[in-house]
């Protein structure tokens, strides 16, 4: 392979779920309005996103990068170089870049919903990590995965930063972690990054940045059901909310309707009345020991714990 190429398994790594389409008319149909926050990822979303991390309200990014860089020698000594370093939702592939050179694997493989973002991503990985073998899959790492042929490693460590894992109710983060478990061969392991549970306002205002980009990554949600789905709806005509809902644990984020309003997907009327909400996302906090009995229960042994010194975030390593 040469030195900047990438590897692209141009096949879904998922069981193939329902469509965008199919998913918008039945969350649009139900009492409570709601969508799985994965649609956001649209190459603009992807985009929005990226733009979110460097918020200054969003504490997330910053927190993890910096417990990624000083905790790098002792992540390399558990993951090792033979290993299979795969990035789930990699996106940028910003945060692997603090680990690859402490880690040193010889391969890595990239998986992300955005298509083309992953392939521009993991391009620049190429180009800039010569002796790293890159690979990038496509596909919807929340379903069932199956890794691509040809990128085996006698040792996987999924990395899955970001409290990507947080987007999972609490349930399906243990059902979703059992069945990476059961894709992973013996003496594998799991890396991931997880939000704390803290004050309010520290929480609310990382999902309401003053800049609006949250806002516009919401709201991206309807535009992208008007340019894929040809959606007769108005982004205007909706706001952008987020708050603490404090008896679950999870920033909840919504998109309000500013009136009562009728919009249309696939020729299908969709009332809202004035103030009702679609519900785009959970993102879920945790504390550190609530986090490690689920991962326990989904048959893992959190082995090695690393958080910031005002505990804001965690990263944990789970041993199969
Ligand atoms: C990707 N995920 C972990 C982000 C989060 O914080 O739940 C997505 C996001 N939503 C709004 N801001 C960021």
């Amino acid at each position: 392979m040469s030195a900047t190429a990438v590897r692209f398994h141009d096949q879904h790594v998922d069981e193939m779920g329902p469509s965008f389409r199919d998913d918008t008319i039945a969350g649009l149909g139900r009492e409570r309005k709601r969508l799985s926050p994965k649609y956001f990822y649209d190459e603009r979303g992807s985009r929005l996103f990226e733009a979110i991390c460097r918020q200054p309200e969003y504490y997330l990014t910053r927190t993890e990068e910096s417990i990624l860089a000083s905790a790098a020698e002792e992540i390399a000594a558990i993951v090792g170089p033979e290993s299979l370093l795969v990035e789930l939702g990699s996106g940028a592939s910003r945060k692997v870049r603090l680990l690859l050179e402490a880690v040193r694997p010889r391969r890595y493989l990239g998986i992300d919903i955005s298509r083309d973002f992953l392939l521009e991503s993991t391009r620049h990985l190429a180009a800039d990590y010569p002796w790293l073998e890159v690979h990038a899959a496509w596909g919807d790492f929340s379903r069932r995965l199956r890794l691509p042929s040809g990128v085996e490693g006698r040792r996987v460590v999924a990395f899955f930063p970001g409290s990507s894992i947080g987007n999972f109710a609490p349930p399906e983060a243990e059902a979703f972690l059992a069945g990476l478990r059961r894709a992973l061969p013996a003496g594998s392991g799991v890396l991931i990054g997880v939000d704390l549970i803290k004050d309010r306002r520290t929480l609310e205002a990382a999902y309401n940045d003053a800049a609006g980009v949250t806002a516009a990554f919401n709201l991206n949600l309807l535009e992208r059901m008007r340019r894929e789905l040809g959606a007769e709806i108005e982004p205007a005509a909706f706001r952008h909310l987020a708050y603490y809902h404090e008896a679950a644990s999870r920033i909840e984020m919504h998109l309000v309707s500013r009136q009562a309003q009728l919009v249309r997907v696939a020729g299908r009327p969709f009332p809202f009345a004035a103030g009702e909400t679609l519900h785009t996302e959970n993102s879920c906090k945790y504390s550190v020991a609530g986090f490690q009995a689920l991962a326990q229960r989904a048959g893992y042994r959190p082995t090695a714990l690393w958080t910031d010194r005002r505990a804001l975030f965690s990263i944990h390593y789970l041993a199969l």
